[in-house]
């Protein structure tokens, strides 16, 4: 049984206003969702990060100064769909680097280095399978300088105190003149915003209720998914889409295997998952508090996201 998970379970099943965390998503049917969700038209971020590794790879590579041998350290690399397009360049060029992926799923990381080796037969992989600041550790080097990549607008999925103790740890783990690129998507005309997380096929809800389903296989619950909904929405001002989970009826639930009955008033919400969108101000003082200094924002054509590179 995963203990922080069946603890934070507990604790968010139980608290006055029910919440569990988004990170818990990411079982195979949840990961299987999320990528149909980076395929719907309507969530843009995925095409916008492409489209940046893409279109300004050289840009990229330029603004970190590297003059010799260097590393490329990716955390979540899942599929390494986006990276690609950065690994292809640097080969292509035969630009010095070893690549690190680094994902807690052995399987991804299986997938992911099969692809690369048949794709890029030239490019040197060293993936680790793991927790990050265990292996950042463990790779960091004095002589040997670093680029970390966090992709994807994970960092959105943070809340705010998490993100400043992440971002303290990535850069307690760095040296000094490595670079951290990391995917933020931006606040931008609110409909757009909705739209990537109130889609019509019902993709985002799914995505959600599989963490019901995921308590119920992992911990004998009895969640009957169908008597919940889903509820999302922006805030323009803050920039936080929030997501729920809203129980249809007044009910009971057992949660055999952590010992557990949570009952629900009928429309009461369990808060699932928090995707802030920053403005560049905001990201300039994230980065500040954290000991970076913003070298450079990388755009997509529409200004919706940024892959923005930090120096320590
Ligand atoms: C993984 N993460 C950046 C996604 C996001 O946009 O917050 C997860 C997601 N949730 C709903 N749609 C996509």
């Amino acid at each position: 049984m995963d203990k922080t998970f069946a603890q934070d379970v507990i604790s968010g099943l139980t608290s006055k206003e029910k919440k569990l965390s988004s990170k818990y998503f990411y079982d195979d049917e949840g990961s299987r969702i999320f990528r149909e969700i980076m395929g719907m038209p309507e969530y843009y971020p995925t095409n916008c990060e492409l489209e940046i590794l893409t279109e300004q790879a050289s840009n990229i590579v330029s603004a970190t100064q590297f003059s010799k041998h260097f590393k490329i350290i990716e955390f979540g690399a899942g599929d390494g769909f986006k990276t690609f397009q950065l690994l292809e360049y640097l080969v292509s060029e035969n630009i010095s680097f070893d690549y690190i992926p680094i994902d807690i799923s052995q399987e991804a990381i299986t997938t992911l280095s099969e692809k690369l080796k048949k794709q890029l037969p030239e490019l040197s992989i060293k993936p680790q399978v793991g927790d990050y600041f265990e292996i950042l550790e463990k790779v960091s080097n004095h002589n040997v300088p670093s680029l970390l990549l966090f992709l994807g607008g994970n960092i959105g999925n943070y809340q705010p105190d998490e993100v400043t103790s992440l971002l303290e740890l990535f850069n307690k783990n760095m040296n000094k003149g490595d670079k951290l690129l990391i995917g933020i998507d931006l606040k931008k005309n609110p409909n757009t915003i909705r739209t990537a997380y109130n889609d019509d096929g019902g993709i985002t809800k799914r995505f959600n209720l599989n963490l019901l389903r995921r308590i119920n296989s992992e911990f004998d619950g009895n969640f009957n998914i169908d008597d919940f909904d889903f509820f999302c929405s922006y805030n323009p001002f803050s920039g936080e889409v929030k997501s729920y989970l809203v129980s249809l009826k007044e009910q009971l639930v057992s949660i055999k295997k952590l010992n557990l009955e949570v009952s629900f008033q009928k429309n009461e919400m369990i808060w699932t998952e928090l995707s802030k969108k920053y403005d560049l101000s905001e990201i300039q003082k994230v980065a500040a508090q954290s000991d970076f200094k913003v070298t450079q924002n990388f755009f997509d054509s529409r200004e919706y996201f940024t892959d923005s590179l930090w120096e320590k």
